[in-house]
């Protein structure tokens, strides 16, 4: 692969693994840690594109899965790409349509050859296969593709979650070799359940097929959070350290901080968008539900510091727009929760250059724990 990418580690924590890199992609640089929006229908949901960059995102997410089933990746294709259709000229990184296989597909059969399954939305039968999951996020043209992985729900027996393991392995250098762009890098995922020692062999073979970028999966699927950093504790000594390391679907702003502190780069999850739908807003006080009466008089914003459209208004106007189902509610919920996990990580990023990771870790935990958040 010609060299449109590229990773460098530009300072580590003094007492912790976090560390502070750039990725360099065709559509720009990412500074990680980094979150990355979810826009799975190629729309970060009620935010237009410059308020998308207004949040100070760098990179968003989007999904293989979703997209091919509607609009299509040859339409989006005859569009231009996603950048082009979506008219986000920054990184793009697609899912591979694994997860969504796990998640939302009705019937599915996984073989060696490929995933098959019916579609959440028409019930149509389709088949997904790692050449297959490529060529889609080729046609879609994102900067980074993840590739095919078979995802298993935990607990599952130890040897359900071997095959899948095994299985992802072989995708995965099938969907390398599959490649044909050489500006769109391929992500590949560890898999292994909460077993640490399949965790870390899984890790070792992905790391000797040298993928340009390596993510964590199958992770958040209803374990604790413990058991979470208990896996992350185990396999993150064993992730090539030359390369990013993403965290997939991962989490609450206290699993990036804790992710962050044992050497993860990237996330991406929809809880920053679901959640602001919901009328819930995170705050360095926890989140709180803006539906709550005790909001109705309130005339201050979420967090005065914020730079965000929606702390511009009171608490007490928020509160009014959700209970009256204005539209508004939701954008502006969503334009500050991203925002707000887009400053966590700008915060995060400058602890670790000042090798003061551990208290500002320390100080924000205490923040959202103090409140009950
Ligand atoms: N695999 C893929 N996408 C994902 C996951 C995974 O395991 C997860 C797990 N939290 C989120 N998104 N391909
Ligand atoms: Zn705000």
């Amino acid at each position: 692969m010609a060299s449109q990418f590229s990773f460098s580690l530009l300072a580590h924590d003094s007492t912790t693994a976090a560390r502070r890199s750039v990725f360099c992609t065709p559509h720009g640089e990412v500074q990680m840690p980094a979150f990355m929006p979810v826009g799975t229908l190629g729309t970060v949901k009620g935010l237009t594109i410059d308020m998308v960059r207004a949040t100070g995102a760098q990179m968003v997410l989007s999904n293989t899965y979703h997209l091919a089933l509607r609009p299509g990746d040859e339409v989006v294709r005859h569009h231009g790409g996603l950048h082009n259709f979506m008219l986000w000229d920054g990184p793009i990184l697609t899912d591979s349509g694994g997860f969504q296989v796990f998640s939302l597909a009705s019937q599915r059969k996984i073989t060696e050859q490929s995933a098959m399954f019916r579609s959440h939305i028409d019930g149509s039968l389709l088949d997904l296969s790692p050449e297959k999951a490529i060529q889609i996020q080729e046609n879609l043209g994102s900067d980074v593709a993840m590739v095919l992985d078979h995802v298993v729900e935990l607990p599952s027996p130890k040897e359900v979650v071997r095959d899948a393991c095994e299985r992802s392995i072989r995708w995965a250098k099938r969907c390398q070799e599959a490649a044909t762009r050489d500006d769109q890098a391929q992500f590949a995922i560890v898999q292994g359940g909460l077993d640490p020692e399949m965790r870390v062999w899984c890790a070792g073979e992905l790391a000797k097929l040298n993928f340009p970028g390596y993510a964590i999966g199958g992770l958040s699927v209803g374990e604790t959070p413990e058991a979470m950093y208990a896996v992350l504790d185990a396999v993150m000594p064993a992730m090539p350290v030359d390369k990013p390391r993403y965290l997939m679907g991962v989490g609450r702003p206290i699993d990036l901080l804790e992710a962050i502190r044992r050497g993860v780069d990237l996330f991406d999850c929809v809880l920053p968008t679901r959640n602001g739908r919901n009328a819930q807003a995170f705050t360095d006080q926890g989140p709180i539900r803006l539906r709550n009466n005790k909001y109705q008089l309130d005339r201050e914003p979420l967090d005065p510091h914020c730079p965000c459209p929606a702390c511009r208004h009171s608490k007490g106007y928020i509160r009014h727009l959700f209970i009256a189902g204005e539209m508004l509610g939701p954008m502006l919920l969503t334009a500050h929760n991203i925002t707000y996990y887009q400053r966590l990580m700008a915060e995060a990023r400058a602890a670790i250059e000042a090798g003061e990771f551990e208290t500002f870790y320390q100080r924000k935990k205490a923040g959202w724990t103090a409140a009950g958040g």
